[in-house]
């Protein structure tokens, strides 16, 4: 990049010299005709210069993960580095809104991770400290989620069960199930006994990814959790109920019986799964 931008400006002012050598042995009427197309050589240049940097950027950064709130940058020694992000996407879709920890409604997640990012880096545009530790709760503005009643409660792993059941098919009327997944479907189109717990154990697999250890974390949950809580008032409540012994995890086995189905219904085939779709890369 600074070699480019010495070449350039070595090149300018060859240029110019040339130019200057030249206007110095014509009249003023024919350098003022000039100009324009002295304005566009200098256009060229900084388009050059722009293309440059966005393709620096894209190389430098193409490796550098930054988290939530935060965009890769080429610092001034050419090396990515993590910063909050300068501005987000205007948001003026209403689905776009997500409702915080701390029960406020923002435009955007991004909007939300990037006041983190800013209140953490002790930046003066950060507001309020106490976004320090703000996260998504749900998608969607913040609403008053209603009580869920006891009948609500004893009906909703039935709902629960059919509602795994329809987004796995949806899943893979779409391709977008993994072999191993995709023949567990099968097998629940033809089977109806296996209908609900394969589609309970592909989720299970599904949720257990970050770390791949067999039980399902709070963080975990949240793919399942947040799309939910605005639609659906007695998830948050039902998946605290899965967890049984309050570990704050939910094993296999838990999740199985807050599911309502037997023991011999649930096997664990994520290992299974996850080596058949690396074996399969
Ligand atoms: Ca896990
Ligand atoms: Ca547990």
């Amino acid at each position: 990049m600074a070699i480019l931008l010495v070449c350039l400006m070595v090149t300018a002012d060859a240029s110019d010299v040339a130019k200057k050598g030249k206007k110095s042995r014509k009249v003023i009427k024919r350098t003022d005709e000039k100009e324009p197309v002295e304005q566009k050589d200098i256009q060229d240049a900084i388009d050059v210069l722009l293309d440059d940097e966005s393709a620096l950027k894209d190389n430098v950064c193409a490796k550098k993960h930054c988290g939530a709130g935060k965009e890769c940058r080429v610092n001034e020694q050419g090396e990515a580095e993590c910063g909050c992000i300068a501005s987000c996407p205007e948001e003026k879709d209403p689905r776009r809104m997500i409702c915080s920890n701390q029960n406020e409604t923002w435009t955007s997640d991004c909007e939300l991770y990037r006041m983190r990012c800013l209140c953490k880096t002790g930046s003066e545009e950060c507001t309020d400290s106490k976004y320090d530790h703000a996260h998504v709760d749900y998608f969607g503005s913040c609403k008053d989620v209603p009580q869920c009643t006891a009948d609500e409660m004893a009906d909703f792993p039935r709902r629960m069960r059919d509602w795994l059941f329809n987004v796995m098919r949806d899943m893979a009327d779409r391709h977008d199930l993994s072999p191993h997944f995709l023949q567990m479907e099968r097998e629940a189109e033809k089977d109806l006994s296996r209908k609900w717990a394969n589609a309970a154990i592909w989720k299970f697999c599904d949720l257990d990814g970050h770390p791949h250890d067999r039980k399902v974390s709070r963080h975990e949950l949240f793919p399942i959790r947040a799309p939910l809580v605005a639609l659906e008032h007695c998830i948050q409540p039902f998946l605290d109920s899965c967890d049984v012994d309050n570990d704050h995890f939910i094993t296999l086995k838990e999740w199985g019986t807050c599911l309502e189905l037997s023991e011999d219904e649930i096997e664990d085939k994520c290992d299974g799964v996850r080596d058949e779709a690396e074996n399969a890369i």
